[in-house]
């Protein structure tokens, strides 16, 4: 049916005066303090977008529809989504029309007692986030909502019952310069997503002014560039110039000379110029100046019918924008489905007094003109929110299109419940997620973490692809069995994808033959029997039992992907869980992708391998390591493989059952240099905690020479008790892989320092421990798997109670008598030290650093402090003095600079130390006993 257009207009002029109210209003509150920033708002890019946004949220919109704009329409969009009454509350319900009209007066405002109010930009904590991507920065939403469409697609190609919504996103024409969008633009083409439309807001202006594309360079102006551009990327490209004034005089004599000028004779910069100097006179002569055969057209039109001609742009005819916006759906007959990117023609700031001028931006409107504007639409400064009576024509029309909405969006979330539960029963039917994959990791005994990821990711694919390749008689390899089938369920949810380094990382056989996408030639290599060992198949299908995202070297696409993926279980309640393995060191390249996707509440795991120095021979340019702290973000860094399983195991556990609230987002790194996998148990069984039967108080001996009870004689723990145990601490943060407690001789404060140890140096470290126990310094050590749940964002949140309670290392002052006799009544000096920290990681300085800041004791941190250089690793972490020597060198100055501190101790103090000291059983090292020390 066709929509009345008049009755559209006067509800868009609403929205367009509601959309200035809102910015007015929010820079007229007076909660101001001195020296605070503007609040500020962008009246004039809100203007070029907002017919272009009517026509899509009042008309062309489906209610499950995906929309993003650029971040500084967002007051538009609301004001639309305000006429149509669908600002929800968190828990669903729909807000009243005076929580409505509250929450327009709300923008920029601070969430005070649980009112609810607008982001700056879209956010997905404003009341109308439904289907709507975050923004801000500029040239990521838009990509990731084509990889939305592309999860939405796979979820299809994969059995679920999802339905496929269109894809818009609105951006600006300087956004459209942004090196994000050229390097999805290939990819939507490729990947054949025909419900895909981009709209440039063709306004020809940014941030700094009129924008100055040199139309000699460019041969045409940007608006003719973008088009090549889309077009040479495979897209469908719709200019959207003209409005139906234009179109009129066209069709008069002269106007087809008038056409070829408005479409080719000026450029961005020209055309601008003469619509910001607003004068008729100067527009008839610059338009003759380049056709004279334009005079019949021209020579008919008043002043006014020239101006109203030459500024009626498509970009403000709602008539033309529906159109447009409908014919960028529709799909070729023949040949592959296509994206659709629509240049919309519009003027920055239309309808405001600082139309069209360069520094329009953020130009505020004044009193005046706000009520002027309220006024053309039939609202006052009083009121400026309220919404058309529901019963005038404008009103029910409302009502109905915002009941369509609303049920539409109800019918989503009911679809995704019915998903939800679906995958709940399929969760259910496998039982409890295993803690580990048990890979056999005795095939490696010097595997490096970087294999495991390889090993633990072919194990999730086969085991996840193994029905859909049996059910289609291909070959499926070994059927899951026993603990495996419990993967299952789980396994069906996740896939992989990486930036073109999924065979250099290890996962071939996870891509192998799973490659997602369209089939869009004949498989030559099996037609000529073509294979190359140990090479993975990458030729595409959409089967069901494919399972990676295949990427150029396009980091920031494969980050977005990441993103969207990962936000399936939120939108359409499955809950895919992507892998994405990428070299660590560009991870930077997608770094605000990264903080787009963690700020989304996305759920993934990235896998940065290989990482840090540990590279040595193979790029001393890609050392610098991922040492990113973001809410939301987890980051491990695992030293043996046994780590890394575990690690990803808890991952998946937690993402599939949503229970990782704060940690949505996993980094984990991986590097290729093999660690001696049975250093692990070897140095865990001879830890005083794991031995089995040990009498009370008996001292453990670590060389005959010590005394004690010499540990090689002393059974451990079953090792399955010992990993039990030691898991529960890797999953916290960190373990201790040596311990020398209940050794004797040790003795803290005199000879103990804590190593802090990071990935593969754990070896260095442990070196390091064996050199330093030679000369009596008893080095225990700590691997640390988490610096962000040890030290970091996550510890913070209980206050680094692993580090400092279960693993204790605190700033205890270890005390000692001073010298003098004790005497009953005497005052008795002590003197004491705290055990010092020595940290070493491959990685920047500042990963580890804060451990003795944040336990009060000395710290000496050894990290990666210059670029590095090609070599061994022996050679590189000697250049970076991260090596056992540097570290034995740090231990032994750590604990000859510990400051010794001297206490006294009043009388009182003394007595309760020797009524403890009677307490203490026989054997007992000579350090003072544990509660009696300072803290
Ligand atoms: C990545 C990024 N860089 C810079 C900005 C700041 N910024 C916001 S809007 C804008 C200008 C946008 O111009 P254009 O895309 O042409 O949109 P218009 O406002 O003219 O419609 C800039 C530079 C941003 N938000 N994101």
């Amino acid at each position: 049916m066709k929509p009345d257009f008049d009755l559209l207009r006067r509800i868009t002029r609403r929205a367009y005066a509601q959309t200035m109210a809102m910015i007015h209003v929010a820079n007229e509150r007076d909660d101001v303090a001195d020296g605070d920033p503007k609040v500020g708002g962008h009246p004039a890019a809100c203007a070029s977008a907002l017919d272009l946004l009517a026509a899509l949220h009042l008309v062309v919109r489906e209610p499950g529809d995906f929309v993003c704009c650029k971040p500084h329409a967002a007051p538009a969009d609301h004001a639309l989504h305000h006429q149509l009454g669908l600002f929800r509350h968190p828990d669903g319900r729909w807000f009243t029309d005076e929580e409505a009209e509250a929450v327009m007066a709300q923008l920029r405002a601070f969430p005070r007692d649980g009112r609810p109010v607008l982001q700056s930009y879209h956010s997905e904590f404003d009341p109308d986030s439904f289907h709507f991507l975050p923004s801000g920065s500029v040239g990521i939403p838009p990509v990731v909502s084509v990889y939305l469409a592309l999860a939405h697609r796979y979820a299809r190609s994969h059995g679920w019952d999802v339905p496929q919504p269109h894809f818009w996103s609105m951006m600006g024409d300087s956004e459209f310069r942004e090196g994000s969008l050229m390097e999805v633009l290939p990819e939507v083409a490729e990947r054949e997503l025909g419900n895909v439309t981009w709209i440039v807001d063709y306004n020809r202006q940014n941030l700094d002014g009129t924008r100055l594309p040199n139309m000699r360079g460019l041969k045409g102006t940007d608006a003719h560039r973008i088009q090549r551009t889309a077009e040479a990327n495979g897209w469908r490209v719709i200019q959207v110039r003209h409005g139906a004034r234009r179109r009129a005089a066209f069709a008069r004599p002269g106007g087809a000379a008038l056409r070829d000028v408005l479409e080719q004779g000026f450029s961005d910069y020209a055309f601008q110029m003469l619509l910001w100097k607003r004068d008729p006179a100067v527009v008839r002569e610059a338009i003759l100046e380049r056709s004279r055969e334009c005079a019949r057209a021209l020579d008919r039109m008043a002043d006014d019918d020239l101006w109203e001609v030459f500024s009626d742009l498509g970009g403000h005819d709602l008539e033309t924008l529906v159109d447009a916006l409908r014919a960028s759906k529709e799909q070729p007959a023949d040949g592959p489905a296509q994206p659709c990117l629509l240049v919309v023609h519009t003027i920055k700031g239309r309808g405001l007094e600082c139309a069209a001028a360069p520094g329009n931006h953020s130009a505020m409107t004044s009193d005046e003109e706000i009520e002027r504007i309220l006024a053309a639409a039939g609202l006052s400064r009083e009121r400026p929110f309220v919404r058309f009576a529901p019963d005038s024509a404008e009103g029910e029309w409302l009502q109905r299109r915002g009941a369509e909405m609303r049920a539409g969006i109800e019918a989503w979330d009911r679809a995704r419940d019915a998903n939800r539960a679906e995958v709940r029963r399929r969760l259910g039917e496998c039982g409890p997620i295993p803690e580990s994959l048990q890979v056999n990791i005795k095939l490696a005994p010097w595997g490096n973490t970087q294999w495991m990821w390889g090993q633990l990711a072919a194990k999730l694919v086969r085991v996840g692809v193994w029905d859909e390749l049996a059910r289609a008689g291909r070959k499926a390899g070994k059927e899951p069995a026993g603990d495996e089938k419990r993967w299952t369920a789980v396994a069906d949810l996740v896939l992989t994808m990486a930036p073109d380094v999924g065979t250099s990382t290890n996962i071939n056989p996870a891509m192998d033959e799973k490659i997602y996408g369209p089939e869009y030639e004949e498989n030559l290599e099996k037609k000529y029997d073509l294979h190359e060992r140990l090479r993975p198949e990458l030729h595409p299908t959409e089967e069901a039992w494919t399972r990676h995202i295949r990427f150029e070297i396009a980091e920031a696409n494969c980050m977005s992907a990441a993103g969207a993926f990962g936000k399936m279980g939120h939108y359409v309640g499955i809950p895919f869980l992507p892998m994405m393995t990428v070299y660590d060191f560009f991870i930077k390249r997608a770094l605000d992708q990264l903080y787009y996707d963690l700020y989304w509440g996305a759920g993934f795991i990235l896998v940065g391998t290989p990482s840090g120095v540990t590279l040595a021979p193979e790029g001393a340019q890609h050392s610098w390591k991922s040492d990113i702290q973001i809410p939301n973000l987890i980051t491990w860094e695992p030293a043996f493989a046994q780590e890394l399983d575990w690690i990803l195991c808890d991952a998946i556990r937690r993402h599939v059952e949503n229970d990782n609230e704060g940690r949505r987002g996993v980094l984990i790194r991986a590097v290729t240099r093999g660690v001696k996998q049975d250093l692990m148990l070897s140095n865990l069984r001879k830890q005083a905690r794991f031995k089995q039967d040990l009498p009370p108080g008996a001292l453990l001996g670590m060389t005959p020479r010590d005394g004690g009870l010499p540990e090689s004689e002393v059974p451990a723990l079953p090792d399955a008790e010992i990993l039990a145990a030691v898991r529960e601490d890797v999953l916290r943060g960190g373990y201790w892989l040596r311990s020398h407690r209940g050794y004797r001789g040790y003795s803290p404060g005199e000879n103990v320092v804590h190593v802090l140890v990071m990935g593969a140096l754990v070896m260095e470290a442990l070196a390091a421990a064996d050199e330093l126990l030679d000369r009596g310094v008893y080095a225990d050590v700590l691997v640390v798997t988490s610096p962000d749940l040890l030290l970091g964002l996550n510890g913070r949140k209980d206050g680094y109670r692993h580090l400092i309670e279960t693993l204790g290392v605190d700033g205890r002052l270890w005390l000692r008598p001073d010298g003098q006799p004790l005497g009953p009544l005497d005052t008795v000096d002590l003197a004491g030290r705290r055990i010092p920290i020595v940290s070493v990681h491959d990685g920047e300085e500042g990963l580890l650093d804060n451990a003795g800041a944040l336990v009060g004791v000395k710290q000496t941190a050894l990290a990666v402090r210059k670029f590095s250089k090609s070599g061994t690793p022996a050679d590189v972490y000697r250049y970076h003095g991260i090596d056992t020597d540097s570290i034995v060198a740090a231990c032994w100055s750590a604990l000859t600079e510990a400051a010794e501190e001297k206490v006294s101790l009043t009388p009182a103090g003394h007595a309760a130390l020797e009524r403890f000291a009677a307490r203490e059983p026989a054997g007992t090292p000579r350090a003072v006993p544990e509660r009696a020390h300072a803290r």
